[in-house]
């Protein structure tokens, strides 16, 4: 309970803080047009993909303690489906879906972070639904169910683009279980190809987790290696890795003892009991993965934002250089002009012998109608020469030292690009400069207090509780700017 709600509270503040401090500066560049938390507000989500047949849903079905979800050798089920848990029914009751919704509910409803899979059109919508559920085990987590991968002619006929479906699930997901089964060891090549685009290499690690599924099919330990070795080597193909990614080996005991597989020397599955167990808690421990995800999430767009902000207050400081350098050469020019006009003025005596203090006030007018001219035409040529420049050569705005800054900047690179093209350089200087303070303490000073919080959290175990005492929650200041000083951390300290 001490864990659950520690993870809950540092949760919310990392949300409130993307909403106070980044949201408003990513609203108004065009950096997103949705609210930038509106992604990461909702439940812990674990996507589970796979061939169809390869048990996706029969896993689910376990988990949640009830047959929920339909099954089949045969693709029986062409949807993808969210299952969560219904906060406003009793759990005791016999478990059972409380309340549908269809894809285009879901689809436009902003308190579900799914809006970005509008894009995906109609054919899509039809098949999208969310399940609501009385089941504990979805307290804080929802699962998505998948339809497998057909074959390439049918992949045609579905309507929409199921790889990318699969890379923006992916994406709003904090665990994605990619299954297998021996019989198809090695041919969701695309599934990976398109997890890879979407997942940054930083957390693909720690986010995808391998499972090859339905092992009570395999005759024998020596068959069940052979099928090993298969999934190892497509894999490491795949991935381009040398090493393997760990893969749980895993079955469903219910449905072994429904299939053929009996009549087969099963007894090396016996070592292997403790692997659905594995998966359930890597499942369960969704809300812990969500929060290190958060942490990058908010680490990766606060960077952005800085670098796009650096940029454009670079822009201006050095907008303001030229024009106090030109002003100058102008205000030289102008009283050259000026004292020339006295000049001529008292040595021609084209002012018919009026007073010297006429040459010099004639000299005064030359000089300001100089300098109008020079504001007027020169300066503001050479102002678009300069403006032409730097647009041409955006990067030069920026320090590029390192690859982070150069992939961060890439970001926000057209974007800065076309708000300097749109705003023609006029800005609020002072606008900007606030923003850069706020959204630069979130990158610096933000990020390290989450890390820290995270750090204290892994030192929390699952059990731990605190009778009679609800915990405060970890300490990340919602504006940054008001953080405590460095080292000192207010997050509560385990009890035990
Ligand atoms: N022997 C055996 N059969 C399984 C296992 N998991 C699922 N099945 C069977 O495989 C078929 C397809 O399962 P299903 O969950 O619908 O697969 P999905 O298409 O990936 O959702 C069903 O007939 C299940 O009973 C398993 O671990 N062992
Ligand atoms: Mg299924």
């Amino acid at each position: 309970m001490y864990r659950e709600n520690y993870i809950n509270s540092l949760r919310a503040e990392m949300v409130a803080m993307v909403e106070k401090n980044l949201t408003p500066v990513a609203k108004e560049y065009g950096y997103s047009d949705v609210p930038l938390e509106s992604t990461i507000k909702w439940r812990p989500m674990v996507l589970i993909l796979g061939n169809y047949s390869s048990g996706k849903s029969t896993l689910i079905n376990e988990f949640l303690g009830a047959d929920i979800q339909a099954i089949g050798q045969a693709p029986t089920d062409d949807s993808f489906t969210i299952i969560t848990h219904d906060d406003s029914t009793d759990d005791n009751q016999e478990i059972h879906v409380t309340q549908e919704r269809d894809g285009k509910f879901l689809l436009n409803d902003p308190d579900y972070p799914f809006e970005i899979l509008k894009k995906h059109g109609q054919r899509f919508a039809a098949h999208f639904r969310l399940k609501k559920i009385n089941s504990r085990f979805l307290k804080n987590l929802a699962l998505i169910d998948t339809p497998g991968m057909l074959d390439s002619i049918t992949e045609r006929d579905r309507g929409y683009d199921y790889q990318e479906v699969i890379g923006d699930l992916a994406q709003l997901a904090d665990l994605v279980l990619v299954l297998f089964d021996p019989h198809k060891a090695g041919t969701v090549r695309e599934s990976h190809t398109s997890l890879r685009e979407t997942i940054t290499t930083r957390t693909f690690e720690d986010r995808v987790l391998f499972v090859l599924n339905r092992i009570d099919e395999c005759a024998s330990l020596s068959d069940l290696l052979q099928v090993y070795g298969t999934l190892c080597w497509n894999l490491s193909q795949i991935t381009g890795r040398k090493d393997i990614p760990a893969i749980l080996l895993t079955y469903s005991s219910r449905a072994a003892k429904n299939s053929t597989s009996h009549e087969k020397d099963r007894g090396f599955l016996y070592n292997l009991e403790n692997q659905r167990q594995k998966l359930k808690n890597s499942v369960l421990d969704a809300p812990r993965y969500r929060l290190d995800n958060l942490a990058t999430f908010v680490e990766t767009h606060a960077e952005r934002l800085d670098h796009f902000l650096e940029a454009i207050l670079s822009y201006r400081k050095r907008l303001r250089r030229f024009r106090a350098r030109f002003g100058m050469i102008g205000l030289i020019i102008s009283i050259i002009a000026g004292t020339v006009a006295i000049f001529i003025g008292v040595s021609t005596g084209f002012l018919g012998g009026f007073y010297d203090t006429m040459a010099i006030g004639a000299g005064g007018v030359a000089a300001c109608l100089c300098m109008v001219f020079w504001m007027l035409m020169p300066m503001k040529y050479f102002k678009s020469v300069f403006h032409r420049k730097y647009l041409k050569n955006i990067d030069r705005l920026i320090p590029l030292e390192t690859q982070t800054r150069k992939d961060s900047w890439q970001a926000v690179r057209e974007l800065a690009y076309k708000y300097l093209k749109k705003t023609n350089g006029r800005f609020s200087l002072r606008n900007v400069k606030q923003q850069y303070t706020t959204v630069h303490q979130v990158f610096v000073e933000g990020t390290r207090e989450i890390r820290k919080a995270l750090n204290e959290l892994s030192n929390i175990k699952f059990d731990e509780t605190t009778p009679g005492e609800e915990p405060a929650g970890p300490q990340i200041n919602e504006n940054p700017a008001q953080n405590q000083a460095p080292g000192h951390s207010s997050t509560p300290k385990s009890t035990s």
